[in-house]
């Protein structure tokens, strides 16, 4: 049996319990590429009984051994990196150089940081006349989406098995094969059997039971609001603990300080990277009235360098090319001014959208509450700091966000916004800063200590 043909479930490859399956589309020329086996429930109940099984023995290994495990995935992923880019390029669309350097290479530092935080972490502290005791939550249901396939996977996958906890993956049915190549991994890297397991399927029903299995502690999701609102509801319905990963609609804040053509262009490279595909990308650029012209004509010079197809890949499916397109329609329609791209496709095969900019849009356009999910950038005008801040913390979400201007007015802006993480004049990624939203974004924290945390619980010991 072909790996794929099957489910990876107590440390082997077994056959689906149903006969359903689901193509895997290649967004770049929409041919079909492979096909997965669509996991029924009771490939669910399998998967989670298989790590149940497993937890005692990963919950008492000691932390340095859990470590040594996670290097030892790190370094397999790292000497796969080659494929795994060329298997996200394949199902996502993201072009070569994204898929090396982000989607494969990214994966790697998230897990060499959870390696080291495993062997680090004071999972027993004392506090006073307490010993305070940080225990793994349990099974782990982990529901990932498509848009960084690997490193959705990474950051779910690697805290809770530096916690303790055992794993059951549902990944994106958009993306499978990348999930595929990080089961083979965990396979290689030596985990025990059960620690990890995937099974692949459709969100409302191999999505649905691992949320509602019984047997899962914890369910950590990613994915859209409605979808995340959902799975809250029923973690909180069965009290058991959830994290939460949703949309963003983050606010890219240039004050009159800033260096005008640094931050247009940074703005425009950040939401064009990934097709905009990105829950914390900056779209609503907010500019200062007196400089307001001069930013639009910045942006659209920033934009014309993304050509479909070369630097800019296509949106993982047709569904999600026609929510960004129907975006688009809509900004016209409410009067925001289209400066470059627009709702007509730019390739004639391909799921590709015209990287777009839009001007004079307005805080109660639908395009400025809405994550769109595409190459779409919305610029704002505002009057002063204050005016800045009302449209910056005026929506339902809160994920992420820039500021630009001298630092100390950059730092003292950023401190007033609603949201979970911030870059100042640039920033430069940390794999051990914490990162979720406030708001409607989410539900908890990924990545670093904050990431290890959410997998823990506290017990004290009173002496
Ligand atoms: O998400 P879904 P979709 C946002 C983005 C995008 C929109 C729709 O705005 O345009 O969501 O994307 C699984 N029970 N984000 O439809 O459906 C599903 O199989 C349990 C933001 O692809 O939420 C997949 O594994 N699971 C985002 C995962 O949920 C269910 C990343 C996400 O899919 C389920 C992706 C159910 N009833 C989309 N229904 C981010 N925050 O980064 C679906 N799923």
């Amino acid at each position: 049996m072909k790996a794929h043909d099957g489910m990876y479930i107590g440390g082997r490859w077994r056959p689906a319990a149903g006969t359903g399956t689901i193509a895997v589309v290649d967004p770049a020329d929409e041919q079909v590429i492979a096909h997965v086996p669509a996991g029924s429930p009771e490939d669910v109940d399998a998967a989670v009984r298989a790590a149940r099984a497993a937890f005692p023995g990963w919950a008492a290994t000691a932390p340095g051994d859990r470590a040594a495990r996670i290097a030892a995935l790190r370094d397999v992923l790292a000497a796969r990196r080659e494929e795994i880019a060329r298997t996200v390029t394949a199902e996502l669309g993201a072009p070569p150089r994204l898929a090396e350097t982000v989607h494969a290479g990214l994966p790697v530092v998230v897990a060499g940081s959870y390696a080291e935080l495993a062997a680090s972490y004071a999972f027993e502290e004392t506090v006073g006349n307490s010993t305070v005791l940080h225990e793994p939550v349990g099974v782990v249901g982990a529901i990932t989406p498509w848009n960084y396939p690997l490193h959705q996977i990474v950051a779910k996958v690697a805290p809770a098995l530096a916690a303790g906890c055992t794993v059951v993956l549902k990944p994106a049915e958009d993306t499978p094969l990348t999930a595929r190549l990080f089961a083979e991994a965990a396979h290689e890297s030596g985990l025990p059997d059960g620690v990890f397991n995937l099974v692949t399927g459709l969100g409302p029903v191999a999505g649905q039971a691992l949320a509602e299995h019984p047997g899962v502690d914890l369910v950590s999701f990613t994915g859209s609001t409605a979808v995340g609102r959902r799975i809250g509801a029923t973690a909180g319905g069965a009290v058991k603990r959830v994290a939460l990963e949703l949309g963003g609609k983050s606010a890219n804040v240039i004050l009159p300080g800033a260096d005008l053509s640094r931050a247009v262009h940074a703005g425009i490279a950040n939401v064009m990277s990934n097709s905009g595909q990105t829950c914390s990308a900056w779209t609503r650029m907010l500019v200062h009235r007196d400089r307001y012209e001069e930013a639009v004509a910045l942006a659209a010079e920033a934009v014309a360098t993304y050509v479909p197809g070369d630097r800019l890949g296509p949106l993982v499916s047709a569904r999600q090319r026609d929510r960004v397109r129907g975006y688009i329609e809509q900004g016209v329609a409410e009067g925001a001014r289209l400066v470059a791209g627009g709702p007509e496709s730019p390739c004639a095969t391909g799921y590709y959208v015209s990287p777009t900019v839009f001007a004079d849009v307005t805080p109660e356009m639908t395009i400025a509450q809405e994550e769109i999910f595409g190459p779409v950038v919305s610029l704002m005008r505002y009057e002063d700091e204050d005016d800045a801040l009302r449209i910056a913390n005026g929506t339902v979400y809160g994920l992420a966000g820039a500021v630009w201007g001298d630092h100390e007015e950059a730092v003292a802006f950023a401190r007033r916004m609603d949201t979970g993480q911030v870059d100042i004049n640039g920033g430069r990624f940390n794999p051990l800063a914490p990162f979720g939203g406030y708001k409607q974004s989410g539900v908890g924290r990924e990545l670093g200590t904050h990431g290890l945390a959410e997998y823990l619980h506290t017990k004290s010991l009173q002496f």
